[in-house]
């Protein structure tokens, strides 16, 4: 997901990082090279240019470019913008009144039917009870692709035989009302066009159940369309937030930048697959951080979460970023990566910014696993906590006690060290680097430390 566009801009901002001095010159190249990756990645060109004009204005000022870091600072505030324009705090659902709502609009093959569904599963986790209400009763079939949905997932749904949306949609508040369920969430017709039927439609619905949350669905793939779509919705209907869809797919990224700035109207979720766990929270500060290659430890963190206890997620995290990772722990991560289930997705979440390009061959096929697990095994206690003294000899004894090659045991050193390296670009962001420790004496035949 954004992989073009994050890409581009970990490169640009590599260089910035890498530089010890910076003029006003240098910020200027830097500012054309990120306009043109935004641009390229289908960013709203207004937007674009509000973004680089007050990135650039904040990072010419004397305090950053006569400071110590002026790259790290120039990233930093490229990181906050870069928030800023996602929308700079996670905007909930709001869900308070007596029956609570929730609306879904948008054109047709957005995505909304799978959204409601994703949406409803997402609520249950929470603890609601959610009711779905059938209420497209324009395309053929469409009633009963919600029924199936939500049936496979153990959700229930509200259809209405020959009635129309709006009787549908309060149908199922005064089943909600009398069975409790809570919330309803509408799942309306979509059309190809913008057309003022459907809008009156959706206005008649909006007008007469007053739902608490209209969220308007669109689509990442169709980019720019998507966000001229949701000022038009916006402006007929009055929308309380938008789902963006398919970022799983290779959409170029820039609806998911725009759609705040040009609308107004915050992200609330992201579609990220076609399975009904497939929704995520969107949390701006967490996208600024993906795109940067700064990594997205919490949501890492927090889909662990769901497999192992807080408590151990909390400790990891604190690991992490007092640079004390070990061999033990990267075993257990393994462990944990396997039951979480597709590696890729993880490994995107890892942070990658200022890393040599190798960073992202971490071993993510399964029989690979295997092996980065028998050697890992073959260490020794005080190996597995510091691998700075796994010298040659070492070296093939755990190749031959795993019963791998030692070119395997030096790979894995070298991811490791990698790993370690980030980790501790996480935790010391904006101080000194901390690994001097291995870096000392240890050139050449040691750690393969760059
Ligand atoms: N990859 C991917 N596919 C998605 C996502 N969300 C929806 N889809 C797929 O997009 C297609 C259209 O989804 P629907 O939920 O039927 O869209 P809709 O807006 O209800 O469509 P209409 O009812 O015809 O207006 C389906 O094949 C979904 O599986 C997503 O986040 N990722
Ligand atoms: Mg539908």
């Amino acid at each position: 997901m954004l992989g073009n566009l994050s890409e581009k801009l970990q490169n640009i901002l590599r260089q910035l990082r890498g530089k010890g001095r910076l003029s006003e010159k240098d910020v200027d190249v830097a500012m054309r090279e990120i306009r043109l990756a935004l641009l390229e990645a289908d960013v709203n060109f207004r937007v674009v240019k509000d973004f680089i004009a007050s990135v650039r204005e904040r990072s010419v000022g004397e305090e950053v470019l006569k400071s110590l870091t002026p790259g790290q600072q120039v990233v930093k505030i490229v990181h906050q913008e870069l928030t800023g324009l996602l929308g700079e705090k996670q905007s909930r659902l709001s869900l308070s009144s007596s029956l609570p709502a929730i609306m879904l609009v948008g054109l047709q093959g957005s995505g909304k039917t799978t959204t409601a569904v994703k949406l409803a599963n997402y609520l249950r986790r929470q603890g609601r009870r959610p009711l779905l209400a059938a209420a497209d009763t324009y395309r053929p079939g469409a009633v009963e692709q919600l029924r199936v949905l939500s049936e496979s997932a153990g959700l229930t749904c509200y259809d209405q035989p020959g009635a129309r949306p709006v009787e549908i949609c309060t149908g199922a508040c005064r089943l909600a009302e009398r069975e409790g369920y809570d919330p309803v969430i509408f799942d309306t017709a979509g059309r190809l066009h913008l057309d003022q039927e459907m809008m009156a439609e959706l206005q008649e619905i909006k007008g007469s159940l007053n739902p608490e949350e209209v969220l308007l669905v669109i689509d990442a793939m169709t980019g720019q369309d998507a966000v001229n779509t949701s000022v038009e919705f916006n402006r007929q209907i009055g929308l309380t937030g938008v789902i963006l869809t398919k970022l799983d797919g290779d959409a170029r990224g820039g609806a998911a930048l725009s759609v705040r700035a040009v609308t107004g109207c915050p992200l609330k979720f992201v579609g990220v697959g076609e399975k009904v766990d497939a929704l995520e929270p969107f949390y701006p500060e967490r996208m600024a951080s993906r795109i940067l290659g700064m990594g997205d430890m919490l949501t890492l963190i927090e889909k662990a979460g769901a497999e192992l206890d807080l408590e151990k997620a909390r400790q990891l995290e604190q690991k992490l970023r007092r640079s004390q990772f070990t061999f033990d722990d990267f075993r257990e991560q393994l462990e944990q990566l396997r039951r979480m289930g597709p590696l890729q997705d993880l490994v995107d979440m890892l942070p990658g910014a200022g890393l040599p390009k190798g960073m992202k061959q971490l071993p993510v096929d399964e029989g690979q696993l295997g092996r980065v697990e028998a050697i890992i095994s073959s260490m020794t206690r005080v190996e597995r906590r510091d691998p700075s003294i796994i010298n040659s000899s070492r070296r093939r004894r755990i190749a031959a006690g795993s019963g791998t090659k030692i070119q395997d045991v030096n790979r894995l050193l070298q991811q490791f060290s990698q790993m370690q390296r980030m980790f501790k670009q996480i935790g010391g962001m904006g101080k000194r680097p901390q690994f001097k420790r291995l870096k000392k004496g240890k050139r050449g035949k040691g750690f393969p430390f760059r």
